[in-house]
């Protein structure tokens, strides 16, 4: 059977289309389009009515390679953003990518409301700024008479399900993004908005992943060629795909999925809300088949893949195995940054920052870009040891083996960086884990596959793992008491 997979990330949408044979899948990428924010005045934003257009290219593409084959459709994407529609379904503004300025301060403004320890006890939700509760609390802050327009909030793939569809509907994986929902009452968390002013009423109901949404709309399949096929709510938070497609065969292991993003966690039944959780600000992200994603965001290859915009901008092209090189070459752990913090962000100068924040904090200076960029490396290794050090204290068991997940897993020195700095071993692959997930759930919904555990098993069996053993460990040891200096 085969499946269409639109995996949607902050720098790069695809179209796949997976093939189920024989307890395996293969994976055929038919289209690869750029998802570039556009800047206007002050504000970031997501070109939302392009990446529709992109998508509909990728159905055509695919269509055209595989015919009437296609079973079904399911898009993910990055978390926490949405878009308000007005009368008519009209968008009412170009969604705001997470990284606009306008929400700086917005959470501080929200827990003079209502206590930060409440926000926490009702959602499970970890503090980013980011997270889709400020970026609505701005709208009521910042632009009222618009917020008063909207008749409907949709996440950015609900978003689209909605274009393809016509079906305005919410998938439970990424509702959980926005710390908006009740992980207890399995419904949005009204009485939080309504002590925020923030209507509720806006909100589409929830359905869990691997949900038949509805079908192609006649118009989108006359376009494309398409067959009126099902579209099929994935897990759409694509960290949940890619959660999904752990190739885990044993419990008490540490998943990272990384790419922009590190998403460094552990599957668990249900969401642990508590004082540690809270005080270290975890998050439980809804999962597939009931479980929750007890996880940190560790700002992850967004520092390198910045840095590489930065030395484009003077000049120099150079691509991510170049930069990995100069890395590998340059000396080891001389200079450590805390990769999340605040001043990394967002930054006009990636390197500038990394700089300032090394003189800042009494280090040597890194200079040369393989510096710059083994600073980045074994600083987001370090942090993942840190997470985990703090899920062990949190669950109070010892954590194996780590599974990286993504487009991360091609970075080795990172791979290795991080069995080191962990003293674990490291096993990575596979690279297209939220496509993989995607597809898998959708066979799910369409009764190809029967339980979590089989679709993990589908995967081990369509990808190679590479292991990475944990080496000098001791130079790690010290560094890693140097680095937590700086949290
Ligand atoms: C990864 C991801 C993370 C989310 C971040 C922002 O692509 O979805 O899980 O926290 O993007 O939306």
């Amino acid at each position: 059977m085969r499946f269409l997979a639109f995996d949607l990330g902050a720098e790069s949408g695809r179209a796949i289309v997976g093939t189920l044979r024989d307890g395996r899948v293969t994976l055929d990428e038919v289209y690869r389009f750029p998802n570039e924010p556009v800047r206007v005045l002050d504000n970031l934003y997501w070109d939302a009515l392009r990446l529709f257009h992109e998508i509909k290219k990728g159905l055509l593409l695919a269509v055209a390679r595989y015919g009437r084959d296609i079973q079904s459709i399911g898009i993910d994407t990055w978390g926490v953003d949405f878009a308000l529609l007005g009368e008519k379904d009209i968008l009412l503004s170009n969604p705001y990518h997470y990284r606009d300025s306008r929400t700086q301060g917005v959470m501080e403004e929200a827990f003079k409301r209502v206590p930060q320890d409440k926000i926490f006890y009702r959602t499970g939700i970890q503090f980013m700024p980011i997270n889709s509760l400020y970026q609505l609390l701005a709208y009521r802050l910042q632009q009222p008479s618009l917020l008063a327009q909207a008749k409907a909030f949709l996440m950015m793939p609900d978003l689209f399900n909605f274009f393809l569809t016509g079906q305005k509907a919410s998938e439970f994986t990424i509702a959980t993004t926005t710390q908006m929902y009740d992980p207890r009452s399995g419904d949005w968390a009204r009485e939080l908005l309504t002590s925020l002013e923030l209507p509720s009423s806006i909100l589409p109901e929830i359905h869990p992943p691997g949900t038949i949404l509805g079908t192609l709309l006649p118009q989108v399949a006359k376009e494309t060629g398409a067959r009126e096929v099902p579209v099929i709510a994935p897990a759409s938070h694509d960290t949940a795909s890619a959660v999904a497609a752990v190739p885990a065969q044993m419990p008490d292991y540490l998943y990272i999925s990384s790419g922009t993003w590190s998403l460094v966690g552990v599957e668990v039944p249900e969401p642990v809300i508590n004082q540690d959780t809270l005080r270290l600000n975890f998050t439980n992200e809804g999962g597939v088949a009931g479980t929750f994603r007890l996880l940190k965001n560790v700002v992850g290859l967004w520092l390198v893949q910045e840095c590489r915009r930065a030395f484009e901008r003077q000049g120099e092209i150079l691509d991510y195995t170049t930069l990995t090189q100069m890395a590998r070459e340059a000396r080891p752990l001389v200079s450590l940054v805390d990769p999340d913090h605040p001043s990394f962000l967002n930054p006009e100068d990636m390197p500038a920052a990394i700089q300032k924040f090394c003189q800042e904090t009494g280090q040597p200076v890194p200079q040369s870009k393989g510096e710059i960029i083994r600073c980045a490396l074994e600083s987001l290794a370090l942090k993942y040891r840190w997470v985990l050090d703090k899920l062990e204290e949190i669950l109070r068991k010892r954590l194996h083996v780590i599974h990286i997940v993504g487009g991360g897993t091609k970075n080795e020195l990172l791979c290795q960086f991080t069995a080191d700095a962990t003293n674990r071993p490291v096993l990575a692959g596979p690279v297209e884990a939220t496509a993989m997930g995607n597809l898998l759930i959708q066979a799910m919904a369409l009764k190809q596959v029967n339980s979590l555990a089989e679709l993990r098993e589908i995967v081990r069996n369509s990808c190679e793992l590479k292991v990475y053993e944990p080496q000098d460990t001791s130079a790690w040891e010290e560094a890693y008491r140097k680095f937590v200096g700086f949290l």
